[in-house]
């Protein structure tokens, strides 16, 4: 291959590959079904702002594993973290751009237990197998992953009739196994915020981490307080909360992949790395500074103005499907945030998913909708209407 100026030079051979290539790719993005469709009202993740997939491209070759060539990339990570620290309450974070709330989680969790060791051999205290940490049993399926990845026992404590977690079924899991326990700020399938003032208290008392998995409400709930709606507090202003998982790829408006996970203290898990000047901290060994890039480009750009106006459009979207569904005559269950749950017959839902809506049911059976900023009004006008003619031709079915 001949190399001009870092610019490819092509045979008419190569460039017809390459055609080829593309119209190949295209063909199959076709079979993809796009957020501007409408027809996805059950995703986390939305389209991202036009400025972070520039931003994704400037950094495209930089990885944030490795410091000794990613300088610029890094640095941009550590002022996304700040950023973030000041939203969430906290003036020194630590912390990293992860690739989501799965591997928040995992990293997460590792803290916890190299924490914990730590600790147990300052003591000369045994080792523990196994150790167990203790999740809402709304949690969200991340955890199971990390119990069978880790060799932890994963423990779910019940959750009350407003899908939160019951704090007695918490203190009675604890025993001297236990690692961390988890509050979900926005669970997966309700939107429903633990109280994670009563957790910090019962983990200060037995002196045991906490995580706050906050991948889908950290981008939410912030700014939906600040336009007075009385929803819990969840952030590191409450004492007693040691790590926050939240996820710039779903409310935070960036792109594909993209997490963050913020300490309260310097982590303490690494392992050695000599080759790569020094330690090595994070989970994965490779990851793309376009998603640190896109990260600043969303924050920058919307600032907490912009991210306000983007969360009310979706409350009211939120409240205007409820108030909908309510005078069809279906049951709908209050929401917090903007995920809406709500009892529908299985045969009306089951018509809706094979017409293309892209819709979702909990564990309990409630129908699961994600009102997130590609959802606009016409979308839901339609989704209503196509409910209102299947509840008339009920009959059919
Ligand atoms: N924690 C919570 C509370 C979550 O809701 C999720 C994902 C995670 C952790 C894991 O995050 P990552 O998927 O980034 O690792 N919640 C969504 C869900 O399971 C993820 C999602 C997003 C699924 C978009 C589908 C989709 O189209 O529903």
């Amino acid at each position: 291959m001949k190399i001009q100026n870092d610019k490819q030079t092509k045979t008419k051979q190569e460039e017809t590959k390459e055609k080829e290539i593309l119209t190949e790719l295209r063909n199959f993005h076709k079979k993809d079904v796009s957020f501007s469709s409408g027809k996805i009202l059950s995703s986390m993740c939305t389209k991202p702002l036009k400025i972070a997939e520039e931003a994704r491209k400037i950094f495209k070759e930089t990885n944030l594993g490795d410091k000794r060539i990613s300088e610029g990339a890094i640095e941009i990570e550590k002022v996304c973290i700040r950023w973030v620290g000041d939203l969430l309450n906290l003036n020194q974070p630590y912390g990293f751009i992860t690739s989501g709330g799965t591997e928040s989680n995992i990293l997460t969790i590792m803290e916890a237990r190299a924490r914990k060791r730590e600790a147990m051999k300052e003591s000369g205290e045994k080792e523990m197998v196994p150790e167990e940490i203790i999740v809402p049993e709304t949690s969200h399926f991340s955890f199971d992953k990390i119990s069978f990845l880790m060799d932890i026992k994963v423990k779910k404590a019940s959750v009350d009739k407003n899908f939160c977690v019951d704090l007695n079924s918490v203190k009675n899991l604890i025993n001297k196994n236990t690692i961390a326990v988890v509050g979900v700020a926005g669970t997966t399938e309700y939107g429903s915020i633990d109280d994670i003032e009563g957790l910090a208290q019962i983990c200060m008392v037995n002196k045991i981490y906490l995580h706050v998995d906050a991948a889908f409400g950290g981008f939410v709930i912030p700014f939906i307080r600040k336009l007075n709606y009385n929803v819990r507090n969840f952030d590191f202003g409450i004492k007693g909360v040691d790590s926050i998982a939240l996820d710039p790829h779903k409310m935070g408006m960036n792109i594909i992949p993209s997490g963050m996970l913020l300490f309260r203290k310097e982590p303490k898990f690494s392992v050695n790395a000599s080759y790569l000047q020094g330690k090595h901290e994070r989970l994965l060994g490779t990851f793309s500074g376009g998603s640190a890039a896109g990260c600043y480009a969303c924050l920058k750009f919307l600032g907490e103005d912009g991210y306000i106006k983007i969360v009310k459009e979706c409350m009211e979207n939120t409240k205007y499907l409820a108030e909908g569904l309510k005078n069809l005559g279906i049951e709908i269950l209050n929401p917090t945030m903007n995920i809406l749950n709500f009892n529908i017959r299985k045969e009306i839902y089951n018509k809706l998913v094979e017409t293309g809506w892209i819709i979702s049911k909990t564990s309990k059976g409630y129908a699961r909708i994600v009102i997130m900023p590609h959802t606009k009004r016409t979308h839901i006008k339609k989704f209503l209407n196509d409910i209102k003619q299947l509840m008339k031709n009920t009959e059919k079915y």
